[in-house]
């Protein structure tokens, strides 16, 4: 397996910069805080570091809306600390990806400022302008070129007075899409990249690239009820000129390059049809895609702010078939958590009393699934969402968004803040939880959104020595990928697919077995399993395991248990 690529047996970790580490105690991380602390990354014993956005902003999307593409904000540092932070990340052995943010800029990037300046203006093409729909003045109800609704709710175009025309932005309206038709704009974020590559980084996480090519035609989208907003998805996602695209990103950017670089797609509403397309090492598109089936399998009839209750069959048949459809061409990474969504041990298991063992059994399921794993900030200490009273403890801007335009619609804001609480970004972008001082040792100053009261006990430095802490199950789970070529190469294969409380499934390769088993409910199970495991090691439990005696396996609440026969 020597010509596997690298990160077959590779884990990730996310770091959100803003809630990580702040050096200077103005209440938000910062580089030399990350740099700070390193020490736990290696300690965990993670092969890279993808920083979320660093870049000049005006935040009002945290980063995701940039303003100068070259430049480090203030906020976070210096283009100093970010060549001393690589060199550090590089001294441990490990690399750091960073974030690419190219579907769109901040309206106050330069290239928008002249974009907008005059109709005629050379970057003017740079971004989609339209004028208002025909028959209608600008500005009127129904105005906009499409009925299409923004993911942050609201029209997803917005007049710009000063030429009468609106632009497009698919996000908040401080986040103008660019226009990939115009070669101007691919080689302009070409040269972008190869300069970051030049100053040493190890790849990209590239933000919603598979809504880079729009159909330029510009349909309207599907509405549901009188005066609603369209659905543009089917006219941005997956477009026309997507792949090519990024095939021609990887030839200017990467062709001809020494390295061992890493790249990821993050493609909400990718399908595995399509995955398996941007994935086919043959293809030259990117090594993996971060797909959104599995967490929108909670997202009721009203959206992802109308929860349901997760059917951990759904689960099972999901994750599965993405094991099948990536087994022989592409790959997967896996993901329970990032800075967008909530906190998987409060939304999938019980964060009260069977905090320590669902936190691990969850781990244990997503972990040694066939894929590149990765972890993000705090989940390694099982952290968990936020109490937040009401909207002033909020931050978010889709939060927020959401918020106003529900309220306007005439919703209760109590019933409008239980789904923000239980789906809010917020819930993962309070402050790491270092250690049980007043702010988490994340700062000395005043933290820009609220620490989680439950720091005093939920906090690193009380789970590095403790054998049974979900801080130290991460870290074998970790090594169980590093070491076992079973884990990162192995055949998958779904067990028990109707239970709808047990998760289990099979690894193979050149005669090594795993078994998988995890009681995914806070009730005890015994679970049918084929009898020569009774003679298996246990290589990794999370509870005092059970054994399999006569084909039966008795599994206590959020147990979790591999097996490896060989
Ligand atoms: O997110 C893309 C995305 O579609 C969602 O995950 C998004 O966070 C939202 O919750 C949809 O309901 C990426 C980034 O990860 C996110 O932080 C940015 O806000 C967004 O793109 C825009 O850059």
């Amino acid at each position: 397996h020597s010509d596997a690529p690298w990160w077959t047996s590779a884990v990730v970790y996310q770091v959100y910069p803003r809630s990580f580490a702040d050096s200077d105690g103005d209440g938000i991380g910062d580089l030399a805080g990350i740099a700070s602390r390193l020490d736990h990354l290696r300690r965990l014993g993670v092969d890279v570091v993808w920083l979320s956005p660093v870049y000049l902003s005006p935040h009002a999307d945290n980063g995701y809306d940039i303003a100068d593409y070259q430049a480090i904000d203030p906020v976070f540092g210096t283009l100093e600390d970010f060549d001393r932070l690589l060199a550090q990340v590089h001294e441990r052995g490990m690399k750091l990806v960073m974030d690419l943010v190219v579907n769109h800029t901040s309206d106050e990037h330069p290239w928008f400022a002249q974009s907008r300046s005059s109709r005629d203006n050379p970057k003017r093409d740079w971004y989609w302008w339209r004028p208002p729909r025909e028959g209608f003045e600008p500005g009127a109800p129904g105005a906009e070129p499409t009925n299409w609704e923004s993911l942050f709710s609201g029209p997803a175009w917005t007049l710009d007075e000063a030429t009468g025309e609106y632009y497009l932005h698919l996000f908040d309206r401080k986040q103008p899409d660019l226009n990939w038709e115009n070669p101007e704009v691919r080689r302009a974020v070409h040269a972008m990249m190869r300069w970051w590559l030049d100053r040493g980084v190890d790849g990209f996480r590239m933000d919603v690239i598979n809504f880079i090519s729009k159909d330029p035609a510009l349909p309207d989208g599907v509405t549901t009820g009188t005066g609603a907003l369209g659905d543009g998805f089917p006219h941005f996602c997956t477009g026309p000129r997507v792949h090519e695209f990024l095939q021609e990103m990887h030839r200017e950017v990467f062709a001809g390059r020494e390295g061992q670089f890493l790249t990821v797609g993050e493609m909400p509403g990718v399908t595995w049809e399509d995955a398996r397309l941007f994935t086919d090492p043959a293809r030259r598109e990117v090594d993996m895609v971060f797909q959104f089936e599995h967490v929108s399998l909670d997202h009721g009839p009203g959206g992802k702010f109308d929860p349901r209750p997760l059917d951990l069959r759904d689960l099972k048949a999901s994750l599965g078939r993405w094991q099948t459809a990536l087994a022989k061409t592409g790959w997967n990474s896996l993901y329970w958590n990032n800075h967008d969504q909530p906190r998987v041990v409060s939304r999938f298991g019980d964060d009260g009393r069977w905090w320590r063992e669902s936190a691990t059994a969850l781990a244990t399921v997503l972990h040694l699934h066939r894929g590149t794993p990765y972890v993000y900030q705090g989940e390694e200490i099982g952290m968990t969402n936020a109490p937040f009273a009401g909207l002033a403890d909020l931050r978010d801007v889709e939060s927020l968004n959401h918020y106003h335009r529900s309220v306007a619609e005439g919703r209760s804001p109590e019933d409008v803040l239980r789904g923000l609480r239980a789906m809010g970004r917020d819930n993962a972008r309070t402050p790491m939880q270092w250690d049980d001082t007043p702010n988490a040792g994340f700062t000395s100053g005043t933290p820009w959104i609220a620490v989680n009261p439950n720091h005093t006990w939920l906090n690193a430095a009380a789970q590095y020595d403790d054998p049974r802490s979900v801080f130290r199950h991460y870290q074998r789970l970790i090594r169980l990928r590093h070491t076992k070529p079973v884990v990162a190469l192995g055949e998958f294969r779904m067990l028990l697919a109707d239970d709808p409380q047990v998760y289990a499934y099979e690894r193979a390769l050149d005669g090594t077995r795993l078994l998988v088993v995890a009681n995914l409910g806070g009730t005890g199970r015994t679970v049918e399993v084929a009898p020569e495991w009774s003679a298996a090691e246990v290589v990794l439990s999370n509870t005092e395991p059970g054994k399999v005696h006569e084909g039966q396996l008795a599994l206590s609440p959020w147990a979790a248990l591999v097996l490896e026969l060989t």
